[in-house]
C-alpha cells in the first residue's frame, strides 16, 4: 500500500467559503490582518521547520513565510475584498530558499485574485490606518509581524478599535467540512501504512531509534515532510514516559513498544498510537492491560455523541478503567474511591480535537456536534508492572455517533 500525499491540498473553494463565514461575523468597515509568520530560529542562522500561523493558513492555504493576508469589509459589500502580500520572485534568492510562489500560483491556491508584493504592504497599511477602519486580528498570534503592527497601532487612535477573531475562528475550526475530513483521512492512511511497515520489521534487539527511522522514512516517502508532532517511540519502562524524548534504548524480548505518531496531509494532522509486543506475542499482563484498554476504548467511543463533552467522555472512560484496575487487583477493595485511585494509572485525557493542530483549538466545555473530529486515546500506565500504553484512533462524530477514520 502506498498513498502519496505530495500534491494533496484542499481546493481554493474551501478558503473562499471560510472567508465568507468570517465576513458574516465581522462588523462593517473592518480590515482583518493576518500573518503567515516566519520559521523560528533554532540557533544562529539555523531555523526550525516553518509552519504557517494556523489562523492565516485557515483562510488562504498559503504555506510561504512572511506572507500577509488582508481582508477588508466595507459598506459596499457583504463579502471581503481579499488581498495577499507575497515575496517577489527573485532567482538569486531562490538559489538558497527554493521556489517562491508566483502571483498566479498564490492565486490558484487561495482563490484570491488581488496578489500584491510585500513592498506595498507598509503603504497599504498606512492607508488603512489613515481611514476610520477597525482593525481585526488574531491575538493568539505571537509573531514579530503582529507585534510590529501592534506598535504601529499604539501610535494611532485605532488601537482601542481592534477586534480579536481567534474565538470565532476556534468555533469554525471545531467543525470540519467534508474536505477537511478527507485530508485527515489521507493523513491517517499514510500513518497506518507506515505503522504496517514497522510492524513487519519489528524484532527484539532493534533500537527505538531504528523503529523511529522506519516510521519517519515511510511517512516522508509518502509526502508527509513534517509530522503532526515529534514521533514517540518508547520500549519497556520508557513507555511510562508519555512524551519520551530520547528514543535510543534497546527493544528487548518481552517488552511492549509504544508508538504515538501522525503524518500530515494538506496541512491536516493524524494522531495514532499503537502498542506492540516486541517479540510478537503479548505476555499475560500485557494481554490483561490490552483487554482493559480496548474495553475503555469501547466506552469512550459509545460516549462520543452529539451533546457529550470532553469531561463526560473522560468520566465514562475512567469508570471503566477503575473497574478494570480493581479486577486486576491494582486498586484494592479497601480503597473507597476507585475513581480517585484510578488516577495513579490513568494519567491523561481520553480525547482531544484533531485538525490543523494535533491538539486542535477548542472550547473545552462546548457540547459536541456532528462534524467534529477527535483523537481518542485511553491509556493506562502501571509502574509496578514496568510498562503501560495507550491505543489511539481518530474518529468523526456523525449524527449516528463516532465513526472510525482510522
Ligand atoms: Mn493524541
Amino acid at each position: 500500500m502506498f498513498t502519496d500525499v505530495t500534491d494533496f491540498r484542499l481546493p481554493s473553494s474551501e478558503y473562499i467559503h471560510r472567508r465568507d463565514a468570517l465576513s458574516a461575523k465581522v462588523e462593517e468597515n473592518t480590515a482583518v490582518i493576518l500573518f503567515s509568520g516566519h520559521a523560528p530560529v533554532a540557533s544562529l542562522d539555523e531555523s526550525y521547520p516553518f509552519l504557517p500561523n494556523r489562523t492565516f493558513f485557515y483562510f488562504c492555504g498559503i504555506e510561504q513565510e512572511d506572507t500577509v493576508l488582508i481582508l477588508i469589509k466595507n459598506g459596499a459589500k457583504d463579502t471581503f475584498t481579499s488581498r495577499l502580500y507575497i515575496h517577489p520572485r527573485e532567482p538569486e534568492k531562490e538559489k538558497w530558499t527554493g521556489h517562491r510562489l508566483s502571483p498566479e500560483e498564490a492565486s490558484a491556491i487561495s482563490g484570491i485574485s488581488d496578489i500584491r508584493l510585500l513592498e506595498d504592504l507598509k503603504g497599504d497599511i498606512d492607508e488603512i490606518l489613515a481611514g476610520s477602519m477597525n482593525i481585526a486580528w488574531d491575538e493568539t498570534d505571537t509573531s514579530h509581524e503582529r507585534a510590529r503592527l501592534e506598535q504601529t497601532l499604539a501610535k494611532t487612535d485605532r488601537f482601542d478599535a481592534t477586534t480579536d477573531i481567534s474565538g470565532f475562528v476556534t468555533l469554525l475550526r471545531m467543525v470540519k467540512s467534508p474536505e477537511e475530513v478527507e485530508a485527515i483521512r489521507k493523513a491517517i492512511t499514510v500513518t497506518k501504512e507506515s505503522l504496517q511497515v514497522l510492524e513487519e520489521n519489528l524484532h527484539p534487539g532493534m533500537r527505538e531509534c531504528e523503529a523511529l527511522a522506519i516510521l519517519e522514512c515511510e511517512m516522508v516517502k509518502r509526502g508527509s515532510l513534517f509530522q503532526s508532532f515529534s514521533t514517540i517511540v518508547a520500549g519497556g519502562r520508557n513507555t511510562l514516559c508519555l512524551h519520551y524524548p530520547t528514543p535510543l534504548g534497546l527493544l528487548n524480548d518481552g517488552d511492549m513498544l509504544q508508538i504515538d505518531c501522525g503524518a500530515r496531509a494538506g496541512g491536516y494532522c493524524s494522531d495514532l498510537s499503537r502498542a506492540y509486543a516486541v517479540n510478537g506475542k503479548r505476555s499475560g499482563r500485557q494481554q490483561a492491560l490490552w483487554d482493559l484498554i480496548l474495553e475503555c476504548k469501547k466506552t469512550s467511543l459509545s460516549a462520543i455523541l452529539a451533546g457529550s463533552t470532553i469531561a463526560s467522555v473522560n468520566d465514562a472512560t475512567r469508570k471503566t478503567a477503575a473497574a478494570g484496575l480493581r479486577d486486576l487487583g491494582l486498586i484494592s477493595s479497601s480503597e473507597p474511591d476507585a475513581l480517585e485511585s484510578c488516577k495513579r494509572y490513568y494519567w491523561h485525557n481520553t480525547l482531544h480535537h484533531l485538525g490543523l493542530d494535533v491538539h486542535d483549538v477548542c472550547e473545552r466545555e462546548m457540547p459536541f456536534v456532528p462534524g467534529m473530529v477527535f483523537a481518542v486515546e485511553p491509556g493506562i500506565y502501571i509502574p509496578e508492572w514496568g510498562f503501560g500504553f495507550r491505543i489511539e484512533d481518530d474518529v468523526l462524530l456523525t449524527s449516528d455517533g463516532a465513526e472510525y477514520l482510522s
